[in-house]
């Protein structure tokens, strides 16, 4: 499962996951409503807090800067392989965003440092066909994403939070950050972005997720 023998720690929680899975099968959490995010910051059924939980399969990849690779493949004109100093020597964005978990906690004004999704397809030019992405991290997970979704403007791989390298539980060196869906979109640990024409639903996309998890309209399973 470990994508180029990076080494993992910890076990994977096949449990929890089992449970995740079975909360999927019974709706749990819905509320049944939908939320406006031109009036509310809250999407419904969230619960406002102040740290930042740990959530992930159990297995925690150590990525020494070193052996860090982010590839961009599949349907693009040009294929992207970033090494640690290629990834940073690209054009450097900061973001303050809301971001929002399934298991419903929600926290605000979060401070990214990263490369834009948008500065890295313009160099990787998606082919026509392209419609979606599947992303894989060290730890084996994936998740899948509408390229639209992929590509809106504040969507980021992020570097840092508040200043600082992202730590490696919140998924550093590198993680995805798209604050417009669930956090189970937003892959830590991410090393490779494959354009596709069809959708291939990830990890949790196949455990009775929603396939696009959109907080305002409750998309927490599908
Ligand atoms: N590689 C990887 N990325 C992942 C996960 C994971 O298990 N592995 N879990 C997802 C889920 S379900 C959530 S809620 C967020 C949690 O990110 P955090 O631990 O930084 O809060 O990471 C997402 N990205
Ligand atoms: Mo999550």
């Amino acid at each position: 499962m470990p994508e180029d023998d990076i080494p993992l720690t910890g076990a994977v929680k096949d449990k929890l996951i089992r449970t995740k899975e079975r909360w999927a099968a019974e709706g749990r959490l819905l509320t049944g409503t939908h939320g406006d995010p031109d009036r509310d910051r809250l999407p419904p059924g969230q619960t406002l807090v102040k740290d930042w939980p740990v959530l992930d399969l159990g297995v925690q990849p150590d990525v020494a800067k070193d052996r860090f690779r982010l590839r961009v493949e599949g349907l693009v004109e040009n294929r992207i392989a970033l090494d640690w100093d290629g990834f940073m020597a690209l054009p450097q964005t900061e973001m303050v965003r809301d971001i929002h978990c399934v298991t419903q906690w929600s926290r605000y004004d979060n401070r990214f440092t990263g490369v834009l999704v948008r500065d890295l397809l313009a160099i990787a030019e998606p082919k026509p066909d392209a419609r979606f992405v599947s992303l894989t991290c060290y730890d084996g997970y994936t998740t899948n994403l509408a390229l639209d979704d992929f590509a809106e403007e504040d969507v980021m791989f992020a570097h840092a939070w508040e200043g600082e390298p992202l730590t490696r539980q919140h998924g550093g060196p590198v993680r995805l950050v798209l604050p417009k869906l669930y956090f189970w979109k937003s892959p830590k640990w991410v090393t490779r972005v494959e354009l596709l024409a069809e959708d291939r639903p990830g990890f949790w996309e196949v455990r009775g997720y929603h396939n696009r998890g959109d907080p305002w309209m409750e998309e927490r399973y599908g």
